[in-house]
């Protein structure tokens, strides 16, 4: 089944409810208020069969210039417009203000109906109808059909159906997988069901216990009863009207504006950076810095726009590219169109598409701005992949690809494997993850990790070379480890580093110690192979070193590596072999006697209490011996 939306436009009283009426038996108008001052003031829905396999929905607009507003949050999901103009008016203000609302959220497709035939003659009705072609030019609807019709009559209906089937054949379908996104434009309550949103589906599909998150609020659910036109689906799909039932969440926690969605797909921004164009029929220039009323999906936020690249003004008719700078949250995507409106008067200026939702924050006068943007305009993948490389400089998941980039898998896949044969990127795995890179970026970062290790290293050449950690935090501290890692292998395999316990050198440069330090280290290893079994302890070592502990601790760490020397305890350290003496005195010992004393092991070793009792205790640990009372039997 292929769905749509059709929505209406056109100024106030030109006949579009009565239309939707005359064409779908529906009466869109649902409030007290509507019928009594016989104007509609919310948005109105109806469902609208074209054949068997395409259904559209209809969403019906108020004309009024109080509810542009209103309009504003039903346009962001037309498909296509029917515009209707009344034969007895002509081409009025909303009528040229809708318009530019429908060509600015780039709705490619639509129909004129001019309505209330019955009220004019010929001469007339053709007045009206060249008023109105004259209108579309240069809109994204120029060369719509226009049909002439009459409610009251029936005159010209099964032609405007035709007409709409004609468009509906040729458009394509929504693409209905992957996440979805629903603005929502109406929230209430129903008795022993609890509360309803309602919404265009953007993209993506959508069923019965499907997780959902509804921003900018975070609240995350799961839905249920998933209704299109008041009957119950399995499955919605983009281009659908869509009821949906939220269990567990109070009316009030939700508005218009707010948008549901699969989680992490949405993201709040307070920053956008877009392509504006101020309408010829804004009252004034657009100054930078001016506070405007900015739509976008169902909801109204205030912002300021900052006009890029040093621009202080912007004339009516003019285009830019500009940051708004947002005053609440919206939830917004690459490439989705806005609509901006001034603050007072209150009336549509311009609109345009988001180029990047979620830019840093630009300085005015920042002219290397309008470059990239232009990339992020022309919407090439392969430009947009080499732009949010560059702009990042670090290697990038495909998954951050996608997000960065907000292109679509299907486009995103053959371009990354496109630029990856002509080796304009490359691909860096370790950890089990593979990173993308351009080869000038990695050989810089490669470059940069280098030498900061062949500097720490330096400031600490005892050691066999610079913690991973620290050097992590030194290159950046946001940089996360899985990402460190991935280039840490990268910079070994191409023999610029190596590793060695957990420590990063230079490749090639293994520890070099001074003349001073090898005199150093050699005199605390002959203290402690001429105390044989009652070396000098820690403390001790200290004093004949001539050394402080931090220092010590890096002479012993060497004598270590090096197996020179043992370590009984933190304090106490053998030269090499004596444990293994040690060990082979106790066990004859103990096969002889059956159990060993702190007596025996001093008698034994020449030593008193203060080395036995830490000796017995490390074989205890290593599981030589074990205590039984005041004595060690075999373990
Ligand atoms: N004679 C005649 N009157 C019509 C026709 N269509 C609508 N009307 C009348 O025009 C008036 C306005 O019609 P609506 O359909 O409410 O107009 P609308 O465009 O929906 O108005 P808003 O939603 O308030 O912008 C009503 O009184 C209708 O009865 C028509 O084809 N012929
Ligand atoms: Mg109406």
């Amino acid at each position: 089944m292929k769905s749509f939306i059709i929505g209406t436009a056109g100024h106030i009283d030109h006949g579009k409810t009565e239309l939707i009426k005359a064409l779908t038996g529906i009466d869109t108008d649902r409030l007290q208020e509507e019928k009594l001052r016989g104007i509609s003031i919310e948005l109105g829905f109806a469902e609208f069969p074209l054949s068997e396999d395409i259904t559209a929905g209809v969403v019906d607009v108020p004309g009024h210039e109080h509810f542009v507003k209103n309009m504003l949050a039903g346009a962001t999901g037309f498909d296509m417009v029917l515009l209707v103009v009344a034969a007895d008016d002509g081409v009025m203000p909303q009528t040229s203000e809708h318009l530019a609302i429908v060509d600015l959220l780039g709705v490619e497709e639509g129909v004129v109906a001019v309505t209330k035939a019955d009220l004019v003659d010929e001469e007339m009705l053709e007045l009206v109808r060249e008023d109105v072609v004259d209108a579309l030019k240069g809109t994204t609807i120029e060369g719509a059909e226009v049909v002439l019709t009459s409610s009251r009559t029936g005159q010209g209906l099964e032609e405007l159906k035709e007409a709409v089937s004609r468009v509906a054949e040729r458009m394509r379908l929504k693409d209905a997988e992957g996440p979805f996104r629903l603005p929502i434009d109406r929230v209430f309550t129903l008795k022993g069901i609890g509360t309803v949103i309602t919404g265009t589906l953007w993209e993506g599909g959508i069923a019965d216990e499907d997780e959902a998150v509804i921003q900018p609020t975070g609240r995350k659910l799961r839905v249920r009863n998933v209704q299109v036109h008041g009957s119950d689906v399995e499955r919605a799909t983009a281009g659908q009207r869509v009821a949906l039932n939220l269990p567990g969440i109070s009316k009030d926690e939700i508005a218009r504006g707010d948008v549901i969605g699969t989680p992490g797909h949405l993201h709040l921004t307070m920053m956008i950076d877009g392509h504006l164009h101020l309408l010829p029929s804004a009252p004034r220039r657009l100054r930078n810095r001016t506070r405007i009323r900015f739509h976008h999906g169902t909801s109204e936020v205030m912002a300021r726009i900052i006009l890029l690249g040093g621009r202080e003004e912007l004339l009516p008719g003019e285009s830019a590219y500009v940051q708004f700078r947002l005053e609440k949250p919206v939830v917004a995507l690459y490439s989705d169109r806005y609509i901006i409106r001034s603050y007072s008067p209150v009336t549509t200026i311009g609109g345009g598409r988001i180029l990047d939702s979620h830019p840093k924050k630009h300085k005015q006068n920042d002219v290397s701005i309008l470059e990239s943007l232009s990339v992020r305009e022309r919407g090439d993948p392969s430009e947009l992949l080499l732009l949010v490389i560059e702009e990042r400089r670090l290697p990038l998941s495909y998954q951050e690809l996608m997000t960065w980039t907000e292109v679509k898998e299907e486009s995103l896949k053959p371009a990354l494997s496109s630029l990856i044969s002509k080796g304009k990127v490359v691909e860096i795995a370790g950890n089990g993850l593979s990173l993308y890179i351009t080869p000038d970026i990695l050989d810089a970062l490669l470059r940069s990790m280098k030498d900061l290790t062949e500097e720490m290293h330096a400031a600490d050449a005892l050691k066999p070379g610079v913690e991973k950690e620290a050097l992590r935090q030194r290159m950046d501290t946001d940089l996360e480890v899985d990402v460190f890692e991935t280039l840490l292998s990268s910079a070994v395999s191409r023999g610029l580093l190596e590793l060695e316990g957990g420590r990063v050198r230079v490749a090639g440069t293994g520890r070099t110690l001074t003349r001073e330090q090898s005199a150093i280290k050699d005199v605390l290893l002959k203290a402690v192979r001429e105390g044989d079994f009652s070396p000098p302890m820690f403390k001790e070592l200290m004093e004949v070193g001539g050394l402080d502990k931090n220092e010590l601790r890096d002479f012993i760490g060497i004598l270590l590596e090096e197996e020179e020397i043992e370590q009984v305890n933190p304090e106490y350290f053998l030269a090499k072999g004596k444990l293994e003496e040690v060990e082979g005195l106790i066990r004859s010992h103990l096969s002889r006697q059956g159990r060993l004393s702190v007596g025996d092991m001093k008698e034994m070793l020449g030593t008193s209490r203060k080395y036995s009792i830490p000796l017995l205790e490390y074989f205890d640990r290593k599981r030589v011996t074990r205590r039984e009372g005041d004595y060690r039997v075999s373990c």
